[in-house]
């Protein structure tokens, strides 16, 4: 008899994704067993695996089809710059990447950044962006914790996700502009697999099929 096929995706292991993408995919119906230090968790009630993974590895897992399908940001997505389909956006995990800057310096737009340092993780997202607004600047990559690299001179102003604004505010930064909007999305591989669109089926998710 053949082995029916298992449906993999990817979920971000702990972090802000986690707890929501399991209540997402637990509110479409789906059943797993209790939570586990196990980095695979199988589901209950259909052939699917969850595999926890770093968010910033759920793209490239799923654009090779080692997932059907993962759970990210869309800034992480877009970051990594490569192109999935997005099967739904999720509406959980809402935030902006925007470009902040020291609320006593002079830089009041875009164009003040002309030849500055931005301290950011996001340097992909960051160039895109500075070119299309033809400024030249120097892009400082950390791998974390933006905010505090203007306070410390190694930057003069970040790029960095915001949702609520406590963070900047707490630095003494404010926003300049918006590089992109994001929240969590369900994306799937571009591997044909008969099965993914059954998946789909069981989640409830037409619309997309
Ligand atoms: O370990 P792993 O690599 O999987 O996780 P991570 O530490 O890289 O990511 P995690 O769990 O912090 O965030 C996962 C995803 O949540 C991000 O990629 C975004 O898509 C989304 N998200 C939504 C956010 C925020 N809101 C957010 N506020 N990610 C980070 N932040 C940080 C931000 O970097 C800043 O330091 O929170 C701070 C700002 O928050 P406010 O509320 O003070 O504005
Ligand atoms: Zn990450």
């Amino acid at each position: 008899m053949k082995t029916q096929e298992r449906l993999k995706i990817a979920v971000q292991k702990s972090g802000r994704l986690y707890q929501s993408s399991m209540d997402f995919l637990t509110s479409r119906g789906l059943a797993f067993s209790p939570d586990s230090r196990s980095l695979i968790r199988t589901c209950q009630n259909s052939n699917i695996d969850i595999v926890y993974l770093r968010d910033d590895d759920i793209p490239e897992y799923v654009s090779r089809g080692i997932a059907d399908f993962g759970i990210v940001g869309q800034n992480v997505l877009a970051e990594k710059g490569l192109t999935l389909r997005i099967v739904t956006r999720l509406g959980f995990a809402l935030c902006r990447l925007v470009i902040a800057v020291p609320r006593c310096s002079r830089i009041r737009t875009v164009e003040d950044l002309q030849n500055l340092r931005i301290a950011t993780s996001y340097p992909k997202l960051l160039t895109d962006y500075l070119g299309k607004s033809n400024i030249k600047a120097s892009i400082v990559v950390v791998s974390g914790s933006a905010e505090i690299a203007p306070r410390l001179g190694l930057a003069d102003a970040v790029c960095d996700l915001v949702q609520t604004g406590a963070t900047l505010e707490a630095n003494d930064l404010v926003p300049l502009c918006t590089v992109l909007g994001s929240q969590a999305v369900l994306v799937g591989s571009p591997v044909r697999k008969r099965s993914k669109k059954r998946l789909l089926l069981d989640l409830n998710i037409k619309s997309l099929i």
